[in-house]
This record gives C-alpha cells, structure tokens and sequence, in this order.
C-alpha cells in the first residue's frame, strides 16, 4: 500500500518533469493573444448581458438555434433574448418560491439570501411553443411550463397553472452538481431528490412511460456528483436509444478502502419500463463502467486523472459515432492537474458489451464474471432482436426474474473506457487557474480538420486551445491561441454553449452571460506572418489581411500554416517584416539624469520575444541596446536603473517570433540633465514654495511660477502636454520624497521593477521544482 502511493508520487514527479522538459525553450505555454474584459468588449468581441439589475445569479441557459434565442435561468427569474439583434432587448419573467417558501426555507436553516429562493436550474425545449423550466423553489424545487411562442414571435410568458412538484426533476440546493436531458417528453435527471442530499438517482419523469429511478444501492451509485446526461442512439433502429450519464463517485472497486473517487459513464434505455415482480419502477437496464484518463510514466504506473470536470459531445457530421470530449482534474497535496481525454463512442460501447465486474464476497477480488450471462443480456434494450417467436420480449417487463437479478447485482463493468491514443490529447499542470468547462468546434482548415477546444476557468476567463497530435503515440503539442478575460471580476464559469452557425461561444458565470466572437482574425495583426504564426484554423491570410478561413471548391490566394505556424514558408512572397523601424506608435519619454526611467514595450503576442534598438541623435545607425546591470530587459520593456546624458536617443522595440520580426514601438528618450533640473529648483526654493501641481497647459500663474513653469517647458518641449504633466508630477513627488529622506524613484519604475522580480521569482521556482524531484 505504501510502496503503492510513492510510486504513484514518483510517477507524478516524472510527470511533471516531462511536462517541463517538453516545454523549456519555447513559450509554448503562452497564449499568443491575451485579450483583456476591456479589449473584448471595445472590439465588439464580447457582449454581456447581467440581467435588468445588473447582476443575474446565473443558473442555466438554453441555445434555441431554431427560434433564435437564447433563454436564461437566474435568481427568481427567467430571461428570453434575441439573438442577432444589435441591442440585446431582454424580456424577463419574475419567478419566485411559492408563497411562504421563503420563510419555510428560512425557518430549516437555510440563508435567507443565498439559498432560499428559486434557482432556476433547468430549461428544456418542452414543444413547438413552450419551454420545460425547473427551479429550486427556495428548497422546494418546482417545474413549470414557459409560453415562447412560435418562432418569429417574442413570446415569453409563466403559465401559473402549470407550477408543478419538482422533486427529482431538479436539485433543491442552488449550486449542487446535477445533470438533467429531456428527450422523447421525458425528463431525465441525475440528482439528489431530498432536502438533506441525501438521495442520489437517476430519475425519469413526466412523459408516457411510467416513472422510474436507481435503487437506493451503493453498488450502483455511491455518492456520485454528475456532470452530464445525453441521449446517444447506437444506431438508426430508435427501441436501443440509450440515455448516457457522466458522473464521478467513490469507488467500490478501488483498493484504497473506498475513498477513491472514479469517474464514471453510465446508460440506460429510453425503453426501460422497470421489472415486473423484481425491480418494481427501477431500472433494470443500468450500466456504467469507468472512464480513465491518465499518463503512462515509468515502469506502468500512471498518473491518474479521475475527477470529471466538464463532458462535451462533438457530434459529427453522419450524426454517427460522437466523440466524447472530457475534462478531468486531479488535485493533491503534490500537485494540480489538469487533462482533457476523448473517447470514442465505439469504444464505450465494446466496454458495455464485454464482461460484467463480479465479487464473490467481501474478501474476493473483483474479477471478470466469466459464468453464464442470463438472456436477454442486462442492459440490452427490448428490441426486435429480443422480440422474437420463440423469446417474446418486446419489454424489461416480460424479462425473467433472472437477468434482473443478476442486472442488480452486476452494475458495473469489468473493464474501463480508455481514451483515443491511451492518453490525454492535452495535460496542463500548475495552471493558475483551475479548469471548469469544455466546448469543443471541428474547423476545416486548409490542411486539415482541427478541434478548436475552448476552456472556461475559475477566473472568468476562457483559454481556446488546439492540440495538435503528431503520430499516433506521440505526445500532442499544446498551441493556446487565445486567452479572453470576459467576465471583468475572476469568477467561475459554469456553463458555455456553442453556436457553430453563429460563430459565437455563450458563457455563463454567476455574475451574467457573454456572448463571444468564436474568432477576431484581424486581431492577431496586419501582416501576413502574424496571420500564419497565430496557427488559428479559424484564420488565413487572404493577401491583404486577416481574415475568417472558409472552405469554398474556388481555390483563392490563402495562406495558412496551422501544423507547424511558419511564416517563411507561408509568406515568403510577402512582407516578412512589417514597416521596419516604423511603428504606428511613437512616443517622447523623460527621464532625469541619475535617476530610473522605464520604456515601456508590450508586444501582441506573449510569445514573441523581444529586441531593443537605439539610434542616437545625428547619427544614421541603429544599434542594438547591451544590456547590463544598469540596463535591464524586462517582459514589459526597458529599464533604466541609472540614465545617463548618453542613454539619450530614439529606442526602437521589436519582437521577434519565428523569424518574423516587427516594431512594436518607437520611443524617444529625452534626458533632462542634473545640473539643469537643480538650477530650477534652486530658483523655485529662492522664491516662494513650489506649487503642489504643475498644470498644463500654461495656467494663469505668479510671474515667478511662470519662468519656472517655462523653464520646463523649455527643456522638454510643448510636443507632448499630457507626457509633461505626467512628468511634472513625478518631480514633485520624488522631490517631496527625497527632502522627507526617501530614496527617490519614478513611481512607474518602481513598479516595474517589482513586477519584472515577482516574473523571475517565478520562473526561479518552476526551474526549481522538478530538480528537486530529481533530487529527492
Ligand atoms: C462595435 O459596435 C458598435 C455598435 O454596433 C459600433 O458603433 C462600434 O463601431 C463597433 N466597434 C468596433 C471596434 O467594431
Ligand atoms: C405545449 O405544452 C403546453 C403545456 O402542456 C400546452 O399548454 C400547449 O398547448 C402545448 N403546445 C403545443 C403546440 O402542443
Ligand atoms: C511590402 O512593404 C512595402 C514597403 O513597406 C509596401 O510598399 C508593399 O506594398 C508591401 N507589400 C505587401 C504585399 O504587403
Ligand atoms: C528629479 C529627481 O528625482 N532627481 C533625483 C535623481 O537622482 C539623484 C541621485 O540619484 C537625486 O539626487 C535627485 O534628486
């Protein structure tokens, strides 16, 4: 047991120190656009809506591609939006607990204000004209139909009438982990059903088929959180349509005596109507086996990721065989993980179709059972192929005692789901952030098919990734496209929803929804290299700019390179380089003799790096800048710790990425020198004290204020007000400082020193780390 878990620490340790060699040299690791809540929503990226009162205590939505709206569940209200509308005209719904509820709720022990009012936690398409909404009822969950109309009209009404029991349709908690499907009028919901959670099933309601749930048994589901529920058919024959269920729970398999958690997927059939004299409105077609995701280290063993984050199902386009996409996360006191795994249908179904897990008893192992199945095999659907002359079984209900006895007893499957390739198509550890959500978009691309995985966090923001799977075994190489801050405070996203033929992604946190642009191609830039070196499969450079990539069988001038993102290849009869030494941007910066000055240099992409080029006045070259100790590269840009007369000159910064270099910004430094600035301030303490501020343009002053403020103005130029009011402020306060006997530093400066220490702090600590793996 012991010898167990360290290798299981050293497997991790391994892990980690893969992951680390794999990525030392590049910055690969680094998003190539970091788009800010600012930038979002200033390029028409994002569009937020928080509801009428400016927060919405968001639950649930629903994507209504058909009617064209998108329905949003909240705190005591409900949503209807239209989509593609430049003002997004909202019409909402109050939907409070029952009367009294609150007070109920209030009175068991409840908040007041965070638990006892209605939650609303589901939406479904119910029919042509109303929606299926669920709530928590301030701890008395209900359901209710909501008039939307037809399809043209913006209808949204509550119909009162139909207020109805919830339990089992919805949690009664507003944040427990739940998972519901509607198909065929029928809701199926994988829950707690009672006020003290206590209840775990997976239930079935409403609809013409008889309710039915799990039995109250460990072996089936043992303190599960669920995640996900699909309706995925086998094939095109409707009676073996089966809804599959993605949840976590302790596992009774595992050695660890019980307190290991598994994730799980688990299926029933649509047609199930429960047994006869055994299995009374119960299932009797429940399956599930466990899904594993993990890392093959040394010597076999593996590096487990076993809780299940978030599941999406990539449809394709045959509607045949889905692919299953899956977030999992492990976290212990050695490290946090991340790791997405996909599984295809196929191979889930094989698991289903092999051997049953048995136990003889409490002090057996778990083994294959490998004795006689009973017919018709537990957790195949009534079908024509079990309906026949011979064997009528055209229901569970005319199954023999037998099989649901052993269904009963056998829930589980012997064997585990393993993901495409055995392995994770992507592993992110010591993120942070931790990883909540996953929405997966196959692009065509020139070169290819592409999924494009976006990935909601805890911080309110998403990641849109791709990972690139070279060969068959071989690791995939991660390329993070973009990282976008959509909700401005960090809060956790709980839900995203993609619309492929709107291009847009809908993500949900607590504080509201945002509506975000799947792409923005001009935003990686005007060049034809920046287009190339985004590697975004969304995006190809057209000759003029960049632009969304569409298939079409009119072979145009389109250059994209999403494999390998290698801009001389791709753009070799364009410009490699863009307007050298003549940036859009241009800039006068002072800075005092003697004293820290800082140039400040952000390029677009974080995983360019960067150069620094000097041209002195009256003379024609452009060195590059040596760095030393007085001069410092920072991620940010250039530090001056001490200027001297001679640092003077026109800086030119430029990131380089691939061989494609730009200028990002021209900077002229001016240095006031010391002997000048000390006569000024000699007169000024001659006279009378300065004045607290210097303002600008020339304001109405003293004469003796007025040659001090023209002395300034003198030495630096009027080329720049606002940089000179910002300048004057700096002298007053490091003059200020420096007679109160504090060292005297520009404001700016300081703080990019902080900052460009904590960036090497950090990358100290993570060189450090795995070494000290390899160590102990
Ligand atoms: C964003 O949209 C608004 C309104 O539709 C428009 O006025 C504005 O110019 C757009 N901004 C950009 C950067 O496209
Ligand atoms: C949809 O269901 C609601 C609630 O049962 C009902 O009132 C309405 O008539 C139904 N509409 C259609 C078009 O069937
Ligand atoms: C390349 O750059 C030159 C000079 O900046 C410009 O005149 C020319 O139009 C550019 N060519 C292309 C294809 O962008
Ligand atoms: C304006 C200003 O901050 N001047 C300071 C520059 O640095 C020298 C020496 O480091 C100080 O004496 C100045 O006061």
């Amino acid at each position: 047991m012991e010898l167990g878990c360290l290798s299981q620490i050293l497997a991790t340790w391994w892990l980690l120190w893969t992951l680390f060699t794999h990525c030392t040299g590049t910055k690969g690791n680094v998003p190539r656009l970091r788009l800010s809540y600012k930038d979002l929503l200033a390029a028409n990226r994002s569009v937020l809506f928080l509801g009428h009162r400016g927060f919405l205590d968001f639950r649930s939505l629903y994507l209504d591609e058909y009617r064209d709206r998108l329905f949003i569940g909240g705190k005591d209200t409900l949503y209807s939006l239209q989509l593609d509308r430049p003002s997004m005209e909202a019409k909402e719904i109050h939907w409070p607990p029952l009367p009294g509820q609150k007070e109920e709720c209030f009175q068991k022990g409840k908040d007041w204000t965070t638990e006892c009012a209605n939650y609303v936690r589901a939406l479904h398409p119910f029919n042509r004209t109303h929606l299926l909404a669920c709530g928590t009822g301030a701890f008395r969950p209900m359901c209710t139909f909501i008039n939307v109309g037809h399809r043209g009209e913006h209808v949204f009404s509550l119909e009162l009438t139909s207020v109805q029991n919830g339990r089992g349709k919805c949690p009664h908690e507003p944040n427990r982990a739940f998972a519901s499907t509607f198909t065929g009028g029928e809701l199926y919901t994988g829950l707690t059903a009672d006020f003290l959670g206590r209840d775990s099933v997976i239930f079935r309601s409403m609809g013409s088929h008889s309710s039915l749930r799990t039995e109250m048994d460990q072996r089936l589901l043992n303190d599960p959180k669920f995640v996900a529920a699909y309706l995925i058919s086998d094939n095109d024959d409707r009676d073996n349509d089966k809804v599959y269920f993605f949840f976590t729970e302790k596992a009774m398999e595992s050695d660890g005596k019980g307190r290991a958690i598994f994730s799980r997927v688990g299926r029933i059939c649509v047609n199930d109507a429960g047994g006869q004299r055994v299995l009374v409105n119960k299932w009797s077609t429940f399956n599930k086996a466990r899904l594993v995701c993990s890392v093959p280290g040394p010597d076999g063993i593996d590096t487990y990721f076993d809780e299940l984050e978030d599941i999406f199902v990539l449809r394709t386009k045959d509607g045949k065989s889905p692919e299953v996409y899956a977030l999992f996360s492990t976290i212990s006191n050695v490290f946090q993980g991340f790791a997405i795994c996909v599984y295809r249908m196929t191979d889930i179904w094989e698991v289903f179709n092999g051997p049953f897990a048995h136990k003889d008893g409490p002090d057996h192992q778990w083994v294959a059972y490998e004795g006689k199945v009973p017919y018709p095999r537990p957790g195949v659907c009534p079908s024509k192929t079990t309906n026949q002359p011979s064997r009528q079984y055209s229901s569970t209900k005319d199954y023999p005692d037998e099989v649901l006895h052993f269904a009963r007893a056998h829930p589980l499957m012997y064997r585990s789901v393993y993901p495409l390739h055995h392995r994770p198509v992507l592993v992110k550890t010591n993120l942070q952030h931790r990883l909540r959500q996953i929405v997966v978009d196959r692009v065509d691309a020139e070169d290819g098919q592409y999924d494009v995985i976006f990935l909601g966090t805890d911080a309110g923001s998403v990641l849109k990734v791709l990972a690139l799977q070279k060969g068959n075994s071989a690791a995939a190489e991660e390329v993070i496209l973009e990282e976008l801050q959509v909700f401005k405070a960090p809060t956790p996203i709980t839900e995203m929803e993609i619309s492929v033929k709107r291009q847009i992604l809908y993500v949900g946190s607590q504080a509201g929804v945002a509506q975000v642009k799947l792409h923005q191609c001009e935003t990686y830039g005007t060049a034809c290299a920046e287009c190339c070196l985004a590697r975004d499969p969304y995006c190809a450079w057209d000759g003029f700019s960049c632009t969304r990539y569409q298939v079409s069988s009119k072979r145009r001038f389109r250059r994209q390179d999403i494999r390998s993102g290698n801009p001389v290849h791709q753009c070799l009869d364009q410009n490699l380089t863009v307007d050298d030494f003549d940036s859009p941007e241009e800039k006068v910066v002072y800075g005092t003799e003697h004293n820290s000055t800082f140039l400040e240099c952000v390029p677009r992409s974080p995983q360019a790096s960067m150069q620094w080029f000097l041209q002195r006045p009256h003379d024609e070259r452009r060195d590059e800048v040596k760095t030393d100790e007085r001069i410092l590269k920072t991620e940010q840009g250039l530090l001056f710790r001490k200027l001297y007369r001679l640092d003077a000159g026109t800086y030119y910064c430029k990131s380089l990425e691939h061989g494609f270099a730009q200028t990002i910004t021209k900077i002229t430094l001016e240095v006031i020198e010391s002997d000048q600035l000390e006569h000024i301030f000699q007169r000024d303490h001659e006279d009378e004290p300065p004045l607290p501020r210097c303002r600008v343009p020339e304001p109405r002053l003293p004469p003796v204020h007025r040659t001090w403020f023209k002395d300034i103005m003198h030495l630096i130029g009027y080329a720049n007000l606002q940089r000179v009011e910002e300048y004057c402020e700096r002298v007053w306060c490091s003059d200020r400082q420096r007679r109160k006997g504090k060292p005297s530093k520009s404001k700016n400066a300081l703080r990019s020193v902080d900052a460009s220490k904590k960036g090497r702090a950090k990358l100290h600590e993570r060189n450090r780390m795995p070494r000290q793996a390899v160590a102990t």
